[in-house]
């Protein structure tokens, strides 16, 4: 048989490791869904719209290293890039792939369905430069191995999203077959007098230091970093803290571990540790007005020891040209004993005591109950929202994961992405905290959970608005129509499917829906926890106050 552009781009994708990949259908893209279909070594995973297409794609990156989403020309693809910006923010290899127009089109003076209108067939493209790190347009066979490489290879690299369109009727045009992965997967060269000079640089600071603090941020996952930052602190054996987008990304129950540092919302003593320090050790982290609380907690300075993904800044100077895993590793190599941080000191515990049976359902007991489910086998997801807050409060037994998406926040990422990372790690336990409003952008994508038997767990807080909205800036604008959220798995369903719809009031109607969910193996189960619209945790309101006043500053005078 011979071998096509589609059979390429599929044999790629199933070499970089991808068993799925997802897809909704349109015309501009049947073709080449057909090509795709023929390597057995992926399965074709169907989305009930575009934009959960992207994000359910995003969280399969999460789970799975990269990811791919194969969608229709403009209608499709425009709203998938919603997500993909998504995925460029929180640094995320997904692959967009969209069907475009036949290649005898462009530049005919023909006007096209799904599209402006207008005969220029180039903006689609255009418009995916600004939310991927690499984006081709395929209209020849020829060039399709080199623009098919080039993408996925910058999207690996760079651990950002890339985009490809493939003119309709060349996705089944022939094209020789693709060559080992190897050079795709192949990392750049190490400089090591850059090294060296970084390491020396960075030895100088910490042998000088007492009190050094970790503090680990949202990057080093994507710098595929984390058991180095974790046998760096073996060696230093001083305190480690974590950024809030970072929750899980270091082991909990690590000796050094003291918490969440996040300004005047962080865990107990975490604030004063950072603060405090002579050296704060700052891994990939990312320094925005949430991240910073408003802009007002934000290491800076001498102290500070900033090691980027690809960059590291120490003492007045920068160095570049290695990869952070290297020199963690090396400062491990070298680095002294700095325990003053950790003596004396003690890792967060979250202490609720448990309601009583019949009493009336609060956050802090649903809290409770949720972090009590939580094994090393967990992924929590916690959607924009007070979730954050009650994901952030949470003690996480080693190796559960938490997934967030902070830099983005774009609400309702949180059912397809879970939806996602559910298909690329059916292995773990998957759990959603999703707030109303954000459960109304996207909730069809829990049909899917319906379809491919997936069994999440999804805590839907019913606090009839936007509550952290309501923190920030309120207005009439932050109140919603209610829904009955237990009662949509019904209708997804369709007598046919096996998932639940509960409602929990009280403490004790939640602890027996948890365990009905546990027992569901074979589809989602939605609890529906009904709170009272002020009841919510108290590091939103302090940290909403501080972002809205961020937010609220007057314009410089010129
Ligand atoms: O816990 P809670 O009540 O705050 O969560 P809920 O009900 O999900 O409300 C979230 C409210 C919210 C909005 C409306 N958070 N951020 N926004 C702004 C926003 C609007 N549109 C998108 C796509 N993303 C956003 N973050």
């Amino acid at each position: 048989m011979a071998y096509t552009v589609g059979m390429y781009l599929a044999e790629r994708l199933a070499q970089i490791g991808l068993k799925h990949h997802f897809a909704v259908a349109g015309d501009y893209n049947l073709v080449l869904l057909d090509q795709l279909l023929l390597n057995k070594d992926m399965e074709q995973i169907y989305c009930c719209n575009e934009l959960n297409c992207g994000f359910s794609a995003e969280g399969y990156a999460r789970a799975h290293g990269a990811a791919a989403a194969v969608v229709t020309f403009s209608v499709g693809a425009i709203s998938a890039m919603n997500a993909i910006g998504g995925a460029y923010a929180e640094n995320l290899p997904v692959i967009l792939i969209s069907g475009s127009p036949n290649s005898n089109d462009y530049g005919s003076g023909h006007i096209l369905h799904h599209t402006l209108g207008t005969t220029d067939y180039g903006y689609q493209l255009e418009m995916a430069r600004h939310v991927t790190c690499a984006a081709e347009s395929i209209t020849d066979a020829a060039s399709a191995p080199a623009k098919i490489d080039h993408v996925i290879r910058t999207a690996l690299r760079e651990r950002k999203p890339a985009y490809l369109e493939i003119a309709c009727n060349v996705s089944s045009a022939e094209c020789p077959r693709p060559g080992p992965v190897s050079s795709l997967l192949a990392e750049p060269a190490t400089d090591p007098v850059s090294l060296k000079a970084a390491l020396e640089a960075s030895l100088s600071a910490l042998n000088k230091a007492e009190r050094v603090v970790m503090l680990v941020g949202s990057k080093i996952r994507a710098a595929d970093a984390q058991a180095q930052a974790v046998e760096l602190a073996d060696r230093l054996g001083c305190a480690v803290t974590i950024m809030s987008a970072a929750k899980g990304f270091f082991l909990e129950d690590h000796p050094g571990f003291r918490g969440l540092y996040w300004g005047e919302v962080s865990s107990p003593g975490a604030q004063e540790l950072v603060e405090n320090a002579d050296v704060v050790l700052c891994l990939a982290p990312v320094f925005n007005d949430y991240s910073t609380v408003g802009w007002n907690a934000w290491p800076k300075g001498d102290k500070v020891l900033l090691a980027e993904p690809n960059r590291v800044t120490v003492g007045g100077q920068s160095f570049e040209g290695f990869a952070l895993r290297d020199f963690l590793k090396g400062l491990t190599d070298r680095a002294p004993s700095k325990p003053a941080t950790a003596q004396g000191t003690h890792a967060p515990k979250l202490e609720i005591k448990p309601a009583a049976r019949d009493a009336r359902l609060t956050n802090d007991e649903m809290a409770r109950q949720i972090n009590a489910m939580l094994t090393p086998n967990t992924t929590l997801a916690a959607e924009t929202g007070d979730s954050w807050f009650n994901a952030m409060r949470m003690n996480l037994p080693g190796g559960a994961r938490v997934e967030v998406e902070m830099q983005w926040g774009h609400i309702g990422w949180s059912v397809p992405s879970t939806f996602g990372n559910a298909m690329g790690s059916k292995d773990r336990q998957h759990i959603m905290m999703v707030g109303d409003g954000s459960f109304q952008l996207t909730a069809q994508e829990v049909a899917q959970m319906v379809r491919y038997e997936l069994p999440v767990i999804i805590f839907l807080v019913n606090n009839k608005g936007y509550v952290i909205e309501i923190a920030i800036h309120d207005g009439p604008y932050n109140y919603i129509k209610n829904w009955d959220y237990a009662g949509l798995m019904e209708v997804f369903n369709a007598g046919e499917g096996h998932g639940i719809g509960l409602h929990a009031k009280t403490a004790g109607e939640l602890e027996d829906a948890i365990k009905k969910a546990q027992a569901n193996k074979r589809g989602p189960t939605i609890i529906e926890c009904s709170l009272e619209r002020t009841d919510c945790t108290e590091t939103l309101i302090k940290w909403g106050k501080r972002v809205a006043a961020a937010n609220s500053r007057k314009p410089q005078a010129v």
